[in-house]
């Protein structure tokens, strides 16, 4: 087989049936046969929004996958990546770079930057593993060790084609299945002994369901685990709506000192807490201000678990949740009552200006469980943690790399992976002048996503930190965008009266994309983002 098509079939079966990217010389022979092949290929108008694309795609399928040029195309796929390799992403990087019968001599080869290498060099520093495609006998054998080291460890990998490579002959070896690691069972006893003797002396419980659990798929588990326990549940920025939040267990978002009343108290005051596969950063935890006492925790992770804060144990989630469900009966509570995080009802009040809190509340109102949300970094994520959520995975979101501009193009990646699904993105108005312009790219592909824009007239999370003119952002007529690009319907919404009729004119397009505008005061923050910037600027004193 040539590797061309090894690579491509490879890339199917890993899950992924969709490349984002932008062609270039050095990688126009593999993009001519991509786009051949069955697999679909999504042009994108810049790199950085093919990398994001490829990263929503693979937060709701399993795998994405990502084609550029090499130096410049490829070099802007840098800072997706990286937010793929820090959030657990498994999204393969593939380049089309100068063939090898070209270096001899190290020639000034265009698109070049220090030497053949150093486009392999940076990458290096965040994907899992990398291979240089330059022999043809070894080219499949490499391409699968890349992809199953993406598929394991769900970071990014990284594929370079030399361009006289792309139809040579590669060797098709067999595959041997990947060996499960042996479960150590004496270990996995202890592990669900001590997790007992804290859960059955727990008066007030509570489960806490975290990144991982999403990444390596175990929210059945999970479930199971919450159900048969009874126990109260939270999830944490980045696992938003794993588990859907119509569960009547399902209490809101715990992010340490950034979350709402109840849901802290009910975190914070536990005397017995199962934190499954969490990633405590700084934003998840309100800048490290949460107040648990490690004595009472259960924290199992993919590969490991620790029990008191202390003890590691050579068990992961995938053993030791259905091993600990299965103690369920003796530490568990169905009957507790727990206080939840509220939600308000919107109404609408004729002629009132629109604020951020009645924005999320209508929001409530008008999402349904047909839908998926992209919120990007800046007050969108903060306000859409108190989005409530029927469906599971419905919630993607940049929060800890946090990069600005995620959002638009994530959401081609995610409607191209959930197609019968409708794509709400809820992004800043600074974060769509950075890539709002692969709105295009989903007008092309006849999306019917709807970009709903906070204008804040700049970088309001900055605002209550530093302020000045750093924060401004010369103004936009958003909702003039769709005509501009020939596709959708603008709206620019001032008024409650304005967002109300807005969102009913979209739920009654289901095929039409949309630009809702929504101008708010320079100053009107969530409740959640006033806490965290209350906290970085007493760190900044
Ligand atoms: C790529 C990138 N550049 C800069 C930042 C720093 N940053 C964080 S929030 C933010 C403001 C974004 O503005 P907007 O999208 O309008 O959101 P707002 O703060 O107004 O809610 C910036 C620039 C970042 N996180 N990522
Ligand atoms: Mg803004």
């Amino acid at each position: 087989m040539e590797i061309w098509q090894y690579l491509i079939n490879a890339v199917q079966k890993a899950g992924a049936d969709h490349v984002f990217g932008i062609q270039g010389d050095y990688v126009l022979n593999f993009f001519s046969r991509a786009h051949k092949s069955s697999l679909k290929v999504v042009n994108m108008c810049d790199e950085q929004g093919a990398g994001f694309a490829a990263d929503g795609y693979a937060r709701i399928n399993g795998f994405g996958a990502v084609c550029a040029t090499y130096g410049p195309g490829c070099l802007k796929l840098v800072n997706p990546t990286a937010q793929a390799y820090a959030e657990l992403s498994p999204v393969l990087v593939i380049s089309g770079v100068p063939g090898v019968s070209e270096r001899g001599g190290d020639p000034l080869l265009h698109h070049k930057v220090k030497s053949f290498d150093t486009q392999l060099n940076v990458f290096k520093e965040m994907t899992c593993a990398q291979a240089q495609l330059s022999d043809a006998k070894t080219a499949a054998e490499e391409i699968d060790r890349v992809i199953a080291a993406v598929k394991r460890s769900k970071r990014p990998g990284y594929i370079e084609l030399p361009r006289d490579m792309v139809n040579a002959e590669t060797v098709v070896c067999p595959k041997y299945p990947e060996q499960e690691k042996p479960v150590d069972k004496e270990a996995l006893d202890r592990a669900v002994d001590r997790a007992v003797g804290i859960l059955s002396k727990a008066q007030k419980p509570v489960i806490s369901v975290g990144m991982e659990v999403h990444r390596f798929g175990f929210q059945k588990i999970v479930l199971e685990l919450i159900e048969r326990s009874g126990f109260p549940f939270v999830t944490g920025v980045l696992s938003k709506s794993v588990i859907t939040e119509f569960h009547p267990q399902f209490c809101g978002v715990y992010a340490g000192a950034m979350s709402p009343e109840p849901v802290q108290q009910l975190v914070e005051g536990a005397d017995g807490i199962i934190a499954v596969g969490p990633l405590l950063s700084d934003l998840a935890t309100g800048i490290f201000n949460f107040d648990i006492d490690i004595r009472k925790t259960i924290v199992p992770l993919s590969e490991r678990v620790i029990i008191g804060g202390k003890e590691f144990y050579e068990a992961g989630i995938g053993s030791f949740v259905p091993a600990l469900t299965e103690k369920a009966d003796l530490f568990k509570k169905p009957d507790t009552v727990f206080e939840k995080n509220k939600t308000d009802v919107f109404v609408p009040v004729s002629g009132q200006k629109i604020t951020m809190k009645r924005l999320i509340a209508a929001l409530n109102g008008f999402l349904d469980g047909n839908m998926i949300v992209v919120a990007d970094a800046g007050d969108a994520m903060f306000a859409g943690l108190d989005l409530v959520l029927a469906r599971e995975a419905g919630f993607l979101s940049p929060a800890y790399y946090a990069s600005t501009g995620f959002a638009v193009p994530a959401a081609v990646g995610a409607k191209a992976a959930a197609p019968d699904k409708r794509v709400i993105v809820l992004e800043g108005d600074g974060s769509f002048q950075m890539t709002g312009m692969e709105i295009s790219t989903a007008a092309g592909l006849g999306h019917n996503t709807v970009v709903i824009i906070l204008n804040n007239g700049g970088y309001g999370t900055f605002r209550k930190i530093i302020d000045g003119p750093y924060n401004d952002l010369h103004n936009w007529n958003y909702a003039g965008v769709p005509e501009a690009l020939n596709s959708g319907k603008g709206f620019a919404v001032r008024t409650e009266d304005d967002l109300i009729s807005a969102l009913f004119r979209v739920k009654d397009h289901p095929d039409e994309m949309a630009v809702i505008e929504v101008v708010l005061d320079r100053m009107d923050f969530s409740e959640r983002s006033l806490l965290l910037t209350s906290r970085i600027k007493s760190g900044i004193k």
